[in-house]
């Protein structure tokens, strides 16, 4: 099958760069987003979200007239769907005493809706956006439905996991192996050949809810090895023992591969896709329940770590270095370091935020420095919260020049202690005690 146009509903951190993407490889694109200061942006030349090379990429799309905006779909060969799916913040589920997060799949059905009175016999429908298991069949395919067109017959529908990291997506958009999965097979092989106009790396045919698992497992599966990172690093620090070198030695062994720990796991995917799994049959995950849980405390657990270092929070003023979800990145969203910087101020400490990515992030009641200098220049205490690089390569002599601070806070383990120590500072490591603190 071959594509001429293609509607991609949904501009945000995957459906900007696939639509500029496939635009630049000689697609019509209409990009179509709900959100007006979202296509304003985008149609003055400019992006609204922090991605290496992004901005370059939408620039020679819309320069080649191939790309071009919208708040609605029109007819085209294809539609794909990149909207979010979050979850609902204020309902929960609840098995056997235990609380669980429910998806909001508000996005998903409006965005299959608006396309229903556009779709025409032949047409392409693929959902990308992550989903609780059976979305594509149990949810999409009726939606597409009610235009009555018959999914299988008169049109294709597939889902087609995106799986790129924040910070690479544009690399990892055309070289990452891309899973298809279909409806019925043709549907799978329709969805193949239009990634084939920019994938160069493996295309894998599947069934949609084999697909839709696919995605879960490696997220979730990503969340459980952090949480046994964490949990490792508090038990490191009940016995004393340095949990970054302990992990390093394990990671010695040729089959283990331990990740980090840090202040929790937060964006908008790891932190969010397992729920969708507990969702879908809570009886069957109680460990994936129990990995979020752990990391869902990890805040908290800074806190403590702060409190020893520190004594009691109030009226201690700290600069928090870092607000964004993982180094390196702009995103704040479900950021445990803005968690944490949440939970000192309600401990009554005086906290003024420093985010290089985004300086004019708005957190309530939290004051957000404009620079590092205002940050950090009159403070008790220096705690770092994301290895951004430009953190990592601070040195400690010039940042001794420009902070009273002389007590310094290590998350992520970016810092050695003995350079920081030779500054005059005192540094305090998550997961490398000195002193026995008991945890809840
Ligand atoms: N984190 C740790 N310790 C680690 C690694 C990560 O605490 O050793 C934390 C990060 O700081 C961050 C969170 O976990 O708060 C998630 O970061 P990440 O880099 O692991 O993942 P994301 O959310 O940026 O991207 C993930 C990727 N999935 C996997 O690696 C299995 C990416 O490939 C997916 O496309 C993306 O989720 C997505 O959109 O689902």
């Amino acid at each position: 099958m071959s594509f001429r146009k293609i509607c991609v509903i949904g501009l945000g951190y995957i459906g900007l760069p696939t639509a500029a993407t496939f635009a630049t490889h000689g697609l019509k694109v209409i990009g179509v987003d709900i959100n007006p200061h979202v296509l304003e942006t985008l149609r003055s030349g400019n992006i609204h979200i922090h991605e290496p090379g992004l901005d370059d990429v939408v620039k020679k799309a819309i320069q080649s007239g191939n790309f071009s905006f919208s708040s609605k779909p029109e007819e085209a060969d294809a539609f794909l769907i990149a909207v979010p799916t979050p979850f609902q913040k204020d309902v929960h589920g609840e098995y056997d005493g235990r609380k669980y997060r429910l998806a909001d799949m508000h996005a998903v059905r409006s965005a299959a809706g608006a396309i229903v009175p556009h779709l025409r016999k032949g047409n392409l429908v693929i959902l990308e956006s992550t989903s609780p298991p059976r979305t594509t069949v149990d949810l999409v395919k009726p939606i597409l439905e009610s235009s009555g067109l018959k999914a299988g017959d008169d049109f294709f529908v597939c889902y087609s996991p995106e799986r790129v990291l924040p910070g690479q997506i544009l690399r990892e958009l055309c070289e990452n192996t891309r899973v298809v999965g279909g409806i019925t097979p043709e549907s799978a092989k329709a969805g193949r050949d239009l990634y084939q106009v920019f994938v160069k790396a493996e295309i894998i045919e599947t069934d949609a809810t084999t697909a839709e698992m696919v995605k879960l497992m490696e997220n979730t599966t990503r969340d459980v090895n952090i949480a046994i990172a964490n949990e490792f690093s508090r038990l490191a620090e009940r016995f004393g023992v340095d949990v970054w070198e302990a992990i390093g030695l394990a990671n010695r062994h040729p089959r283990i591969n331990i990740l980090s720990p840090g202040p929790g796991v937060g964006g908008h995917c790891i932190s969010v896709d397992p729920w969708f799994l507990v969702e879908a049959a809570p009886e069957l995950s109680s460990l994936i329940y129990q990995a979020r849980q752990v990391n869902d405390a990890q805040p908290r657990f800074v806190i403590e770590k702060v409190k020893q270092s520190i004594g009691p929070l109030n009226s201690k003023k700290i600069a928090a270095l870092g607000l964004a979800y993982k180094p390196d990145v702009d995103d704040l969203r479900e950021s445990p370091a803005a968690e944490v910087v949440h939970l000192l101020h309600e401990e009554g400490a005086l906290v003024t935020a420093w985010e290089p990515f985004k300086p004019d992030a708005n957190l309530r009641g939290i004051n957000i420095a404009s620079s590092l200098d205002s940050a950090i220049n009159d403070v008790d205490a220096l705690l770092l919260l994301v290895r951004h690089t430009e953190f990592k390569n601070f040195e400690p002599h010039n940042i001794a020049s420009r902070t009273k601070a002389r007590v310094v806070i290590d998350t992520v383990n970016a810092w050695d202690a003995g350079e920081w120590q030779r500054a005059g500072f005192q540094l305090y490591r998550l997961g490398a005690n000195q002193l026995p603190i008991t945890y809840h």
